[in-house]
């Protein structure tokens, strides 16, 4: 770096000056924090990103989100050149300046870093960055110092795209980088074409016949996902969408309301009630980028049938095998059985689910939880779906076998069930986001599978019974003393706790526990699976007090 640019460093790093006392990384998604200590570390961040895009000479984007977590958060992530997460191995680079305690510290760190992955400066084209945010009352100021990191990095230009939902704007970013039209309206005319594409190749035997209730209400956790799912829905002008809990009511980002919440606690979310029994209904998270399904049972008040990112993966698996068999028939293009499907879940993915795919003869995977590893696990296939129990999934399709569609589209007899196969496939490649998990994307996906198969909420709840399962969150001194190996099912430190853990679970038929520290958060988080919903609570707690008890 020359002199320009390290005092120009030196003197806007001088007004970011870190937090006392907290230790910051970059977790499971990016930085999340109290939103009064981020705004070092946004800043900071913004320079990462600058640097990133003179790396990759790419336009990179930054996201100020805190997605699932309380209003009172925020937090920061880097969206890649592909629109996929940070690149892992850049990580560490994040995490020290992010700490760095002064700017002296901060610029020895960039030099150090610059040199060592031979950051060009001179001569190439300058830093291009995206900026969004989610709705969060402290999002504008963070984007603020975001802004500021980035342009202080010589020639660095960031481009604020104001509230977007996570996905659009990791999906604005791969679509700049490969020279795609890449703005909000465009995004939406994109998932709304894919989508009539889909819904005109509806069977003329299915659809309507189903009985299935076409009312769709959708929780928007009052964050960003409802207010966009308003302008889509505009746009198609065909689906029955009533939004609750978008941010213009009154009720408070994530409270009582939204996926995580909805998911976790299993139970109707802020707005819902026997009122809706029977009613298809979805809930987004705060940042749109989880989707779950649920609806009320008639005798209920709060209890919910919760349909969960296991059970959309066996939808859009059920849907795409489908696909691909009609391919696999036509003799002329026999070569299709060479495209591999492959699923990627987490430890969390109910039991019941996993048996369910691979009696579909489906490869399962795993990996441990957050996207960024399932997203990489599931781009090895030439078509890879993942999800977490969560509702985080995405269906990823190769650049290559979408080369192959497209080459056979054109070849395949008019109306035949093959073409209409690859018609509907490439439309699943455009319809779903591919940079990351989209609950607008995914939402559409659900709601065309289910007038294309004709089944009702109910009917695709029923694809199997997912056994008893209970999450607990468990407050510790220091939640980064419980490391993990095999996908996060096994605890290596501190010793001892996983043979408590082990000896504990013994005691359930079909017992399944673990425990792992959030990424998000700052607890350690409990998972227990049994074949009753009374031992399954027993047992969870008989482990959160094991997890207290070795790390309170
Ligand atoms: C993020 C990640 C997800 C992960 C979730 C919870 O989601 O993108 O992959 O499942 O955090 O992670 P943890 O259990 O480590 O707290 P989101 O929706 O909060 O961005």
């Amino acid at each position: 770096m020359n002199q320009e640019q390290r005092s120009l460093l030196l003197n806007s790093s001088s007004r970011f000056l870190p937090p006392q006392g907290v230790k910051l990384s970059y977790g499971t998604s990016g930085f999340r924090e109290d939103a009064l200590l981020l705004s070092s570390t946004v800043y900071r961040v913004g320079i990462l990103a600058a640097l990133r895009s003179l790396k990759t000479q790419s336009v990179i984007g930054v996201m100020i989100t805190a997605s699932h977590n309380q209003v009172s958060d925020n937090g920061v992530k880097i969206a890649d050149p592909s629109g996929g997460m940070l690149s892992q191995h850049w990580e560490p680079f994040a995490d020290a300046i992010a700490n760095a305690p002064s700017p002296q510290h901060l610029i020895q760190l960039i030099d150090e870093f610059v040199d060592k992955e031979r950051i060009p400066f001179d001569g190439v084209k300058p830093a291009e960055i995206l900026l969004g945010r989610d709705t969060r009352p402290s999002g504008e100021a963070l984007l603020q110092a975001a802004r500021e990191g980035v342009t202080s990095i010589v020639g660095a230009v960031a481009m604020d795209m104001g509230i977007l939902t996570t996905p659009q704007l990791h999906w604005m970013v791969r679509a700049r980088n490969k020279g795609m039209k890449a703005s909000e309206q465009d995004y939406f005319e994109q998932l709304s074409s894919s989508f009539r594409c889909l819904m005109d190749l509806i069977p003329a035997e299915k659809g309507k016949s189903s009985g299935m209730n076409d009312k769709l209400i959708v929780d928007g956790a009052n964050g960003v996902g409802g207010v966009k799912l308003k302008v889509l829905q505009k746009l198609l002008n065909v689906l029955d969408i009533e939004v609750r809990n978008s941010s213009d009511d009154e009720g408070v980002l994530n409270d009582g309301a939204g996926a995580d919440y909805v998911q976790k606690e299993k139970v109707v979310p802020r707005a819902f009630g026997s009122k809706d029994s029977g009613i298809r209904c979805a809930s987004f998270d705060g940042d749109a980028d989880r989707l779950v399904y649920f609806s009320v049972p008639h005798e209920s008040n709060s209890t919910i049938d919760l349909v969960d990112g296991d059970k959309m993966l066996s939808l859009f698996a059920i849907f795409i095998k489908e696909q691909l068999s009609f391919l696999n028939e036509k003799e002329d293009i026999k070569d299709c059985h060479q495209a591999r499907l492959g699923i990627v879940q987490t430890a969390y993915a109910n039991g019941a689910s996993t048996d369910y795919l691979k009696h579909l003869g489906l490869e399962v995977n795993f990996t441990p939880t957050g996207v960024k590893y399932l997203h990489e696990k599931a781009a090895e296939f030439d078509i890879g779906i993942y999800f977490e129990a969560n509702g985080h999934g995405a269906v990823l399709f190769s650049e290559s076998f979408v080369g192959w569609l497209e080459a056979k589209a054109n070849k395949l007899s008019s109306g035949s069930e093959a073409e209409k196969a690859v018609l509907r496939l490439l439309a699943v490649s455009k319809l779903i986001n591919q940079a990351v998990g989209d609950a607008l994307s995914g939402l559409l996906l659900v709601e065309v599978i289910l007038q294309h198969t004709g089944w009702s909420i109910h009917r695709w709840s029923e694809l199997y019974h997912d056994l008893p399962s209970r999450q607990l969150k468990v407050k510790v001194a220091d939640r980064t003393a419980v490391i993990t190996a095999n996908a996060e099912t096994v605890v290596v430190s501190p010793p001892g706790l996983q043979d408590a853990i082990d000896a504990e679970t013994a005691k359930y038929p079909q017992g399944r526990c673990f425990v792992r520290p959030s990424g998000t958060e700052d607890v350690v988080r409990v998972y227990a699976e049994t074949s009753t919903q009374e031992a399954t609570d027993t047992l969870a707690n008989s482990v959160a007090k094991l997890v207290d008890q070795f790390l309170g």
